[in-house]
């Protein structure tokens, strides 16, 4: 165990939770790939400052965010419903003036957007991406093809002017260097504009030991104390936060300049709840830490059974969480010799480091096996509703969060 710096306040990490050596988790390399696949260690740990929880390594943002970035933020329809009401949300609320300008980061392939866009609204997703950014310009989206940082917000404020709004779902957790994103947001806002992001939450991540949240895009995971401290340090007031039911536990963060919004009453009553859980506390993430290892051997266990007694056991989903789970338990082909999603463009390629082929839905449809891993265990309700003649043909459901269990 080794400590890092806060790349926030700098002060100390303590690591406490170790995933070992770990590959890209949106890698999902192509067969011939594998022999240029990199693996870093993946461990994480809490500032004992500020508070952020963060990974003590980083892999340059630049080859994670490729070209070929594979996950589609539109591939659910849960998904898709949470994105578009957001921008009505926006529309009628941040958005009212006659020249009214958002900004997204990360606007992936303009599930958030579209709805922005087709209301005609001025607007800028920001997306490194390529094959994402082109599917939202195909969708009528203005897209910068960079990353976000002061310089880029500086480029869009002289050319389209201050933003009233600048939001980030999925993405702002994965920036390296968050100081210099909240300089962005400093040069882009108008001085009552609002930055809203949501990302995963720290506090349901140690509730669910949904231990395969932390891969190497999730540079943080984010708490409303982390973030209000984070924040301040910044010269900014954290005004608001509404939990999300997305992704296992997602909170949505509004940031303001100082004194310019009422701070809601939410604010105070997560940090309450946050001090109760003692989510700040290195021994929760221990505890949790504890919790992991145990997951991974009844899921070991519990497959390595299934195997002898002649059981055909598939994954369901491809998300990045995929890889963690699969590295970390060490569970290869033998275990699982292919998982099905319903990405295009995963399908044909491999998880990274276990190699496990990702394949169409129709694999498992076609034959269905005796157990499937939901991998994709946040879809679980989308998911059941749609392969429910697996269940039916009495198929079942293998879940490994909070705990290893079969439905
Ligand atoms: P899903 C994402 O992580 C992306 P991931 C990102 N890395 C991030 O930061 C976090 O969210 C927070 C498939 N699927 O949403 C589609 C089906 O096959 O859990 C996806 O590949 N059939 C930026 O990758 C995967 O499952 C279905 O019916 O963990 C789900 O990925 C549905 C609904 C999904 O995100
Ligand atoms: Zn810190």
């Amino acid at each position: 165990m080794s400590n890092g710096i806060c790349r926030i306040c700098g002060g100390t990490v303590k690591e406490t939770v170790n995933l070992g050596r770990q590959p890209s988790g949106n890698g999902f390399p192509l067969p011939h790939e594998i022999e240029h696949e990199r693996s870093f260690p993946l461990s994480a740990g809490t500032c004992d400052s500020c508070t952020m929880f963060q990974l003590l390594d980083d892999v340059p943002s630049e080859a994670k965010y490729r070209d070929e970035y594979p996950y589609h933020a539109s591939g659910s329809a849960v998904h898709r419903a949470h994105f578009e009401a957001n921008a009505r949300r926006f529309l009628e609320t941040e958005l009212t003036g006659p020249d009214a300008f958002i900004v997204e980061i990360g606007s992936n392939d303009g599930v958030m957007l579209a709805t922005i866009a087709q209301a005609g609204v001025r607007h800028l997703g920001v997306e490194p991406c390529r094959e994402v950014a082109d599917v939202a310009r195909g969708r009528g989206i203005q897209v910068l093809g960079e990353f976000f940082n002061e310089n880029t917000a500086a480029a869009i404020r002289a050319e389209h002017g201050p933003a009233n709004m600048v939001f980030g779902a999925n993405c702002i957790a994965h920036i390296v260097d968050l100081r210099r994103l909240l300089q962005g947001i400093d040069t882009l806002l108008t001085p009552d504009g609002v930055f809203i992001f949501e990302e995963p939450y720290l506090g349901s991540v140690i509730a669910q030991n949904a231990f395969d949240m932390i891969y190497d895009e999730h540079v943080h995971i984010f708490s409303v104390r982390s973030i209000k401290a984070m924040a301040e340090l910044a010269g900014f007031e954290l005004v608001n936060a509404e939990p999300v039911p997305l992704h296992g536990g997602t909170m949505r963060y509004t940031i303001a300049r100082p004194s310019r919004r009422a701070v809601a009453p939410a604010v105070a009553e997560f940090l309450a709840q946050e001090r109760e859980q003692r989510l700040a506390e290195h021994g929760t993430i221990e505890k949790f830490a504890a919790a992991v290892r145990k997951i991974r051997e009844d899921l070991t266990g519990l497959l390595g059974d299934l195997r002898a007694q002649g059981k055909r056991v598939v994954g369901y989903g491809a998300p990045a969480k995929v890889t963690t789970v699969t590295n970390y338990c060490g569970i290869g082909t033998e275990l699982i010799p292919f998982v099905v999603d319903s990405t295009p463009s995963k399908q044909g390629r491999l998880v990274a480091g276990s190699h496990i082929p990702v394949l169409e839905p129709g694999a498992f449809s076609a034959d269905h096996p005796d157990y499937a891993v939901l991998f994709a265990w946040n879809h679980a309700e989308e998911i059941m509703a749609k392969e429910q003649a697996f269940r039916e043909r009495g198929g079942r459901w293998i879940l490994y969060v909070p705990d290893v269990h079969i439905v």
